[in-house]
């Protein structure tokens, strides 16, 4: 109880951790908290405006046209961080979603509920200045920044909600891993082609300044036709830049994969062994065939680092 009382009292302190990290016990079943916005503090709100101005002069022509839509008719600026309340207004009337505040990371069947209901769970916290460019639990900022403009897009909002639902269905299956990199590939990493070429519209790259270069330009990672089967064998990395991307033709194709009935999937791929998140398939449509580069680099320093990926 003391924990909880320090950890909830005082939200914006200097422990590292957060949410289920932090070894908390939540309040609420659903463990969502309140935002607490006039708790923040101006050095906070000033970490928020450095992320946010360094993403916003990187994005035009990067992130997809519907990620600049959604950003353009959300109360979210550079001055503050964004209440999630009035993120929420415009939300639900948009596409029936809102924003709800979170310690950190949840448990995976809470926040699959949340999800199933069209709540989006985000982090209440901000990302201490020397964590600019790497942080281990999804903050304020990769939350709202990167992923509510895209809630506003109706494709997404259901998908995610698919999503959600699908989440619940494959826990119980024990299948779970195969579904959440469904998740990472699109929702979290995925690129979208348009008219004018590849463009970003995964929140963990258009929340992070050196992934959202790395993504596009750098020729060293892999960036492959989305097929819904591959990504369900492909393991990810959870601690560095994907070493594939997987791209989609338009938004839309997330409502047809929404659809889709997995479990004849899951049987079909059980046994099956997995792919590494490097590895290229004779079967692949390729659009940039990676020089590796960046990684390769990486194992020759540490060649632990192999093993860093998530099942
Ligand atoms: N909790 N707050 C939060 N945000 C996430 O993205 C999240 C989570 N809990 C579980 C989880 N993601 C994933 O491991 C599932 O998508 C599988
Ligand atoms: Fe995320």
């Amino acid at each position: 109880m003391l924990q909880q009382l320090q950890t909830f009292a005082t939200p914006h302190d200097d422990t590292a951790l957060h949410g289920l990290a932090a070894g908390e016990k939540p309040e609420r079943a659903d463990w969502t908290i309140d935002q607490g916005w006039h708790n923040y503090t101006q050095a906070e709100h000033a970490v928020w405006k450095t992320l946010f101005e360094r993403q916003s002069k990187l994005l035009p022509g990067r992130a997809c046209d519907e990620f600049v839509a959604g950003m353009k008719d959300l109360p979210i600026g550079p001055e503050q961080i964004p209440d999630f309340e009035r993120l929420s207004e415009v939300l639900m009337k948009r596409t029936g979603w809102q924003v709800v505040a979170v310690p950190g990371l949840v448990p995976d069947e809470v926040f699959f509920e949340h999800l199933a209901n069209r709540r989006f769970p985000a982090g209440h916290f901000i990302r201490k200045p020397h964590e600019l460019d790497y942080l281990e639990e999804p903050d304020v900022f990769h939350d709202v920044f990167g992923h509510v403009p895209m809630l506003m897009n109706p494709a997404i909002a259901d998908y995610i909600q698919a999503y959600g639902v699908g989440g619940l269905r494959a826990q119980k299956l024990g299948v779970l891993d195969k579904l959440a990199r469904v998740y990472w590939y699109t929702v979290e990493f995925g690129l979208v082609k348009q008219a004018d070429g590849l463009r970003i519209y995964g929140a963990g790259i258009a929340s992070s300044l050196t992934e959202t270069v790395f993504s596009l330009d750098d020729p060293s990672p892999n960036r492959i036709r989305f097929d819904l089967e591959r990504v369900m064998r492909t393991n990810y990395r959870i601690d560095d830049f994907q070493e594939s991307y997987f791209v989609i033709d338009n938004l839309d194709e997330l409502l047809k994969l929404a659809e889709v009935d997995f479990a004849p999937l899951y049987q079909r791929i059980a046994g099956q062994r997995d792919y590494q998140p490097g590895t290229l398939l004779p079967t692949d449509t390729l659009l940039t065939r990676g020089t590796g580069r960046y990684h390769d680099a990486k194992r020759k320093q540490s060649p632990e680092a192999q093993a860093t990926t998530h099942a």
